[in-house]
């Protein structure tokens, strides 16, 4: 007769590390990380079988701090190591953590392949619209006239929808929530973890100490509907959401080619089409 037992279920804690959080106090990184560790248990796979992999900025440290396999790589080649790690070894659940410049600026190039490729990356992009760990200098998501310290008289460049993005690249699965939002972020994790192909999750992201409140309206107690996360995405400035305001992106919205569309609460497995 066989004496083997199954293991005790996975709980969050089991995906935290000793390592000192080396994160600002306030940081939203925190509240993704929590997110991620409590969704992880939840998704029945094997400790050993994740893999969590950055590039460099504030956001790229999750690795540290994921008791998982991990590897902090260069800026912005977190893609390519992450494809190439998921295309020699299918079974690995394979997690990128990237950041607005990390992924758009330096990887943007990376990014799109990794998306077409679809070899079923997870992708979680902190969008805190700032360099932050090099402290402060505008990025691709930073809003028009953004003054900083890079560009001190404020930027001229027009920031991009990371979401469009995306959907341009031919991502089978695209998602937006918020730091804040944590029952909304973590259903996101859920379903972008179950995804027959590669996920990206722009994550909206507060910098407390180099660009507070840079996502004001989504995350603030007044205005804290789904809505919001669309509204505020096409604002310049902090503030509750404008109701003329004609923006339409939902909280997750994929290629009409490949769907993987999704609504919060409403969401099924998307298939690969
Ligand atoms: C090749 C190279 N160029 C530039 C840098 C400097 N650098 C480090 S992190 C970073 C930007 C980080 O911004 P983001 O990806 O948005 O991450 P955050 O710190 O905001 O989480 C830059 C430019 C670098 N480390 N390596
Ligand atoms: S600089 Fe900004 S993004 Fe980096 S840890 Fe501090 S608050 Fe977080
Ligand atoms: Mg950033």
């Amino acid at each position: 007769m066989s004496t083997a037992t199954l293991p005790p279920p996975l709980t969050k804690k089991d995906f935290q590390t000793d390592q000192e959080v080396r994160w600002c106090p306030g940081c939203g990184d925190y509240a993704i990380l929590s997110a991620v560790q409590s969704v992880f248990p939840e998704l029945g796979i094997k400790r050993e079988n994740f893999v969590v992999v950055s590039g460099i900025g504030c956001s790229s440290r999750f690795p540290y701090y994921m008791n998982t396999f991990g590897f902090h790589t260069i800026h912005g080649r977190a893609p390519a190591v992450a494809t190439g790690i998921k295309a020699i070894r299918p079974e690995l659940e394979v997690w990128v953590a990237t950041g607005d410049g990390d992924a758009l600026s330096i990887g943007g190039n990376h990014t799109i392949h990794m998306l077409r490729r679809n070899v079923g990356i997870k992708v979680l992009l902190f969008n805190n619209k700032i360099y932050g760990l090099t402290k402060g200098q505008y990025s691709p998501t930073s809003e028009f006239n953004k003054k900083t310290k890079s560009t001190p008289f404020g930027s001229v460049d027009r920031p991009f929808n990371p979401m469009s993005l995306a959907i341009g690249s031919e991502a089978t699965f695209v998602a937006r929530s918020v730091d804040v939002f944590q029952a909304h972020l973590k259903e996101t994790l859920k379903h972008a973890a179950v995804h027959k192909g590669s996920a990206f999750v722009e994550i909206l992201q507060n910098c407390n100490i180099f660009n507070d409140g840079a996502w004001f309206c989504p995350s603030s107690s007044a205005t804290a509907s789904r809505r919001a996360i669309s509204w505020c995405t096409t604002r310049t400035t902090p503030g509750p959401p404008t109701p003329s305001c004609s923006h339409t992106w939902s909280t997750g919205q994929a290629s009409p080619r490949r769907s993987a569309y999704f609504a919060p609460g409403t969401i099924s497995p998307a298939t690969k089409t």
